[in-house]
């Protein structure tokens, strides 16, 4: 049985984390509400917050009586309930895919990635360390041509239809293919991009402004 959904995400829009489980409630065309907390709209520390996600991090999402924070936590949850044979393959095999693919991106892919945006974007001019960056580059691109040699076979990460490891590993092409950086050509994730581009749930959640990031290392 399934209960009706009474959805609440907590999470700034301009956060990466955020944008997964944003993308997901879009894409499944699930009614929620979104409350705007965490860097610039505050709240991380009230005690209410803090009794629904220890860690203060956002997002956070809850369903009725459920509260699930870790970003891909939430997709599995949104996608195992309301996205089956959509978002969520039924056919373990298929899962098992889609697992790899999202472990994969929250293990290698999002940290190398995420160093890049934190170490270019949100460090001040100043405080910049090329050397770190340059590091930090390599490991991206080096993970990237593992997706795009795997995006030379199918269309999307795990197979031939969007899954929520689409969405946990593309949050990242935003940021990628906007930042201030020389990028290798990888016709794989240009072409998953575009796709991905075509979608009114990405544009919304992912093609977001971050502005209010550059040179900000506070939150
Ligand atoms: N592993 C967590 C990481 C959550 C996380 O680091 N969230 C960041 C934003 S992307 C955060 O809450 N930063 C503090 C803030 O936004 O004020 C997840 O995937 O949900």
């Amino acid at each position: 049985m399934r209960l009706s959904p009474n959805l609440t995400l907590w999470g700034r829009a301009n956060s990466a984390n955020v944008q997964k489980t944003l993308w997901a409630l879009e894409e499944l065309g699930l009614p929620y509400t979104h409350k705007l907390v965490g860097g610039s709209h505050g709240g991380l520390d009230e005690p209410s917050y803090r009794a629904m996600n220890p860690n203060g991090l956002v997002p956070t999402l809850q369903d009725g009586e459920l509260t699930v924070w870790e970003s891909h936590a939430t997709l599995r949850y949104l996608a195992a309930s309301y996205g089956e044979n959509t978002l969520w393959p039924v056919d373990p095999r298929e899962r098992a895919m889609v697992d790899q693919w999202t472990d994969w991106t929250a293990t290698t892919f999002q940290p190398a990635w995420i160093a890049v945006f934190w170490l270019l974007v949100r460090t001040p001019p100043e405080q910049r360390d090329d050397k770190a960056i340059a590091a930090a580059l390599a490991k991206t691109v080096a993970a990237l041509r593992i997706l795009d040699a795997n995006l030379a076979e199918r269309d999307y990460v795990a197979g031939d239809r969007l899954s929520y490891a689409d969405i946990a590993s593309g949050v990242a092409l935003y940021r990628w293919f906007t930042m201030d950086i020389d990028r290798p050509a990888m016709p794989g994730v240009e072409n998953w991009y575009r796709r991905l581009q075509e979608r009114p749930a990405f544009r919304k959640a992912v093609m977001v402004s971050y502005d209010e990031l550059v040179a900000r290392l506070a939150f």
